[in-house]
């Protein structure tokens, strides 16, 4: 087993702001010990941002006299604090960010989900490293140390590296478009969860699908998308779980999972996943971000909100949750993935929301091409007749990808009606 690597955790509150916010602290926590952390003590303290250590010299003294191997701060530090910090008290620091980069690492499965790490890590790097370029200049300029040419060729190889991985990444996007193309043209509507780290995600694909996708209460268990197919009163559809959300994530982390990401954006529709049984506040705070995140992403298609985890929440408790939230979530759907409750309900709401199947009739040929695709049908639509005069005239309900894909001849194929 790895040795056991410990922290200490720092939290700067900014001062007017009303009572101390515990959920920063608690997820901070949780985050650390999804990276593998031994938390050995938090420290805490309401002041102005310091320039040189973003906290207080006094806390970080206080934190360093529990012997941690790192300092792990809220807060984002600039590259100036963390230079300062280590410099200063000789002590290994990260922030927030560090440390979820942290998580991915360790859980990134996939070609996708390694490149997209390193993207994000040498997104975070970039901005330090020519910090230090600038910090050589000067010291050149004022005599001291070497020209900043090490660190202006390492910004360079920075910068060459993460043009070939986004041009990697923009072939992997390709290949995800042309598989929900066939996706679609195959029949499917394609689902996708959202949501909050932690939320149940993944719990509930594996209660709507019977899949065994690893969840655990922890973040960022899931970091590659999983799909699954299942079939909701006769419409056919691929469910795919994707990564959580978090607040205050970094632009940079957001642009580089863009390609997980528009599993979620180019969706037919979207179940955004919260956890009910959080704080009533937490709740909120957690739906506002999760809104922003999917805004970020650029969801245009229908929305199921969706309540998690009722099973642990008495009735009064859900109405003071319900009323709080009304502004964010309309008429959202109260499940819980570990009992079952509400998914029955979950399976209507989903049906209904789905875009409309149309009817088609169409023309295919007498042939045996004619025939190879009046028996894909069968398998990509619901066939409703068939006759077999000179043409084979098929009526059929489905998408219009799968109609389009085949032969039938041009101005024959009409949509009737809309479900
Ligand atoms: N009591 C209760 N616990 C649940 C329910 N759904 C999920 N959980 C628990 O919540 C924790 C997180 O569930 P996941 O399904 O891993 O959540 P996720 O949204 O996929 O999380 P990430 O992939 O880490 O972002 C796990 O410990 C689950 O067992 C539920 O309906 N009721
Ligand atoms: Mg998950």
């Amino acid at each position: 087993m790895a040795p056991e690597k410990t922290a200490v955790l720092l939290l700067r509150e900014t001062p007017g702001q009303e009572g101390s916010d515990p959920h920063r602290m608690a997820e901070l926590r949780g985050l650390a010990d999804a990276a593998g952390y031994r938390v050995l003590a938090e420290v805490v303290q309401r002041r102005t941002r310091d320039h040189r250590f973003q906290i207080g010299r006094g806390k970080i003294q206080e934190a360093l006299l529990y012997g941690p191997d790192k300092l792990i701060f809220y807060n984002p530090l600039s590259p100036l604090q963390v230079n300062n910090i280590r410099t200063e008290f000789g002590a290994a620091v990260i922030d927030r960010f560090n440390l979820i980069l942290e998580i991915f690492a360790s859980r990134a499965s996939t070609r996708e989900a390694k490149l997209q790490v390193e993207l994000a890590q040498l997104a975070y790097d970039a901005p330090h490293v020519r910090n230090a370029v600038s910090f050589s200049k000067l010291s050149e300029r004022s005599g001291f140390r070497g020209s900043g040419a090490y660190e202006e060729s390492m910004y360079r190889d920075i910068k060459g590296r993460m043009a070939k991985i986004r041009a990697a990444l923009k072939e992997v996007e390709v290949m995800g478009e042309d598989r929900r193309k066939r996706r679609r043209e195959l029949g499917f509507d394609l689902v996708t969860l959202a949501g909050y780290t932690n939320a149940g995600k993944s719990s509930l694909l594996n209660a709507l699908t019977a899949a065994e996708v690893e969840a655990r209460d922890q973040p960022f268990t899931t970091l590659s998308p999983t799909t699954r197919a299942i079939k909701l009163k006769e419409r056919r559809i691929l469910l795919t779980d994707t990564v959580g959300f978090i607040d205050d994530l970094p632009h940079f982390l957001i642009k580089a999972f863009r390609s997980t990401l528009s599993e979620i954006s180019q969706a037919d529709l979207v179940i955004l996943v919260a956890d009910m049984s959080d704080p009533p506040e937490l709740l909120r705070q957690k739906l506002v971000a999760s809104h922003k995140a999917l805004w970020d992403c650029g969801v245009s298609s229908p929305i199921v909100a969706v309540l998690n985890k009722v099973d642990r929440l008495c009735p009064e408790e859900i109405s003071v949750r319900l009323e709080l939230i009304r502004d964010l979530v309309s008429s959202p759907v109260l499940v819980s993935a570990r009992s079952g409750q509400g998914l029955e309900e979950l399976v209507e709401r989903l049906v209904q929301r789905l875009p409309a199947l149309r009817e088609y009739q169409i023309r295919l040929p007498y042939s045996s091409q004619g025939f190879s695709e009046l028996s894909r049908l069968y398998e990509e639509a619901d066939l409703l007749q068939v006759s077999y005069e000179d043409d084979l005239v098929v009526k059929v309900r489905g998408r219009e990808e799968t109609v389009a894909r085949t032969s039938a001849k041009d101005g024959e194929s009409e949509c009737d009606q809309s479900f």
